[in-house]
């Protein structure tokens, strides 16, 4: 399997997140990737390609988020540090928000102050914007797109290992770590190549908020989650078993929210039933956003699976039988996450 690896990940380097009340170390790391990185090269899986080539990107950019977020990101880090020099040395981190759809407050008309304007394009407040944050997310973008245009061009399978991670990015809104959603980018590109139907199945442990929302009204694109009952976990907002998809769109979407604590057999029982509804929906391309933190050891997180439960997910994925896209998602064992990540991908590549 071909891996497209983001030469300029470490950009992206938060210092501190907002967890009940205080600042504490960001949970995603540089560190995470470049675990990942050596233990896909110790175990020659395949190909590791360097990927940072925006030049076909924009137009796959702007079929998943809308303009104004895009030109927000681009700029946010120049208008953060207009809005005082001082905060060349800190993060940036919402702290007032519009409550969009809720008691009138408006996000059609864009406040000029900056900080106002980071809350209307956050969700959360533990997903700091650096410096480094447009360029490292535009060239992770850029490896999700290469990794489908590998896949269209024929390729079984190929790894988009990239951070930020995406899967909580939404059309116009960053947080849960994730400023591009590079599992959608990976979708609409391989739509754009001609595949007609594409599923998206999405194994991290948190919610795919992000994903789900960017297609909740296409028939185009299937989207499956399984993960933390938003009840409990973050994102807490979204992930619910009645979200079945709307318009167009409805009945191709399908959450499996399953209880923390949840054990690697009922957690593969809702894998069969994902693959089930992959399959009945006739997908012609499989998208999986790749979380490592259903880990019993992950910090943030509360399933348990053990590092070898990782080589039989990789089969049953297998078992599809499809064209497939994986983007690197959560995972915050640092030390485990890389074999977890190639112990995935290297059971998906025996049994394919
Ligand atoms: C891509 C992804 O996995 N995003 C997850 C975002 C989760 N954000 C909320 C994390 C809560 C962190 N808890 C801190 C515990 C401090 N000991
Ligand atoms: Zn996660």
């Amino acid at each position: 399997m071909k891996t497209f690896h983001n030469p300029h990940h470490h950009r992206h380097a938060g210092k501190q997140e907002m967890f009940r009340g205080r600042l504490v170390d960001c949970h995603e790391t540089p560190a995470r990737l470049d675990f990942v990185l050596a233990e896909l090269q110790r175990r020659q899986l395949g190909a590791i390609v360097s990927t940072a080539d925006t030049d076909a990107l924009d137009a796959t950019l702007a079929r998943v988020h809308s303009p104004r977020y895009l030109d927000f990101l681009r700029q946010a880090w120049d208008d953060w540090v207009a809005l005082d020099p001082g905060n060349a040395d800190r993060d940036a981190l919402p702290s007032v928000w519009p409550l969009p759809n809720r008691h009138g407050f408006r996000t059609d008309v864009l406040p000029g102050n900056f900080a106002a304007r980071l809350g209307a394009f956050a969700f959360d407040s533990g997903c700091p914007l650096t410096a480094g944050t447009w360029v490292a997310a535009r060239a992770g973008a850029a490896c999700a797109l290469a990794a489908a245009h590998a896949v269209a061009a024929g390729e079984r399978s190929a790894f988009a290992l990239t951070r930020p991670p995406g899967h909580h990015a939404g059309p116009d809104y960053f947080g849960g770590y994730c400023f591009l959603n590079n599992a959608a980018v990976a979708a609409q590109a391989l739509r754009d190549a001609g595949r007609q139907r594409v599923a998206v199945l999405d194994i991290d442990y948190h919610h795919g908020n992000g994903t789900q929302t960017i297609f909740y009204e296409r028939a185009d694109v299937l989207t499956v989650s399984l993960h933390g009952d938003p009840r409990t976990e973050y994102p807490f907002f979204l992930g619910h078993a009645d979200e079945r998809g709307a318009g167009a769109g409805e009945g191709f979407n399908l959450n499996l929210p399953l209880p923390r604590g949840t054990g690697f057999g009922a957690w593969r029982r809702a894998l069969d039933v994902a693959l089930q509804v992959v399959d009945n929906f006739a997908a012609d391309a499989l998208v999986v956003p790749m979380g490592l933190d259903t880990f019993e050891g992950d910090p943030i997180s509360g399933f348990t699976l053990q590092s070898d439960d990782y080589r039989a997910i990789g089969a049953a994925l297998a078992s599809a039988g499809l064209p497939t896209v994986f983007t690197f998602e959560g995972g915050y064992a640092v030390d485990a996450v890389g074999v977890n990540a190639v112990n995935l991908l290297e059971g998906f590549q025996r049994a394919s």
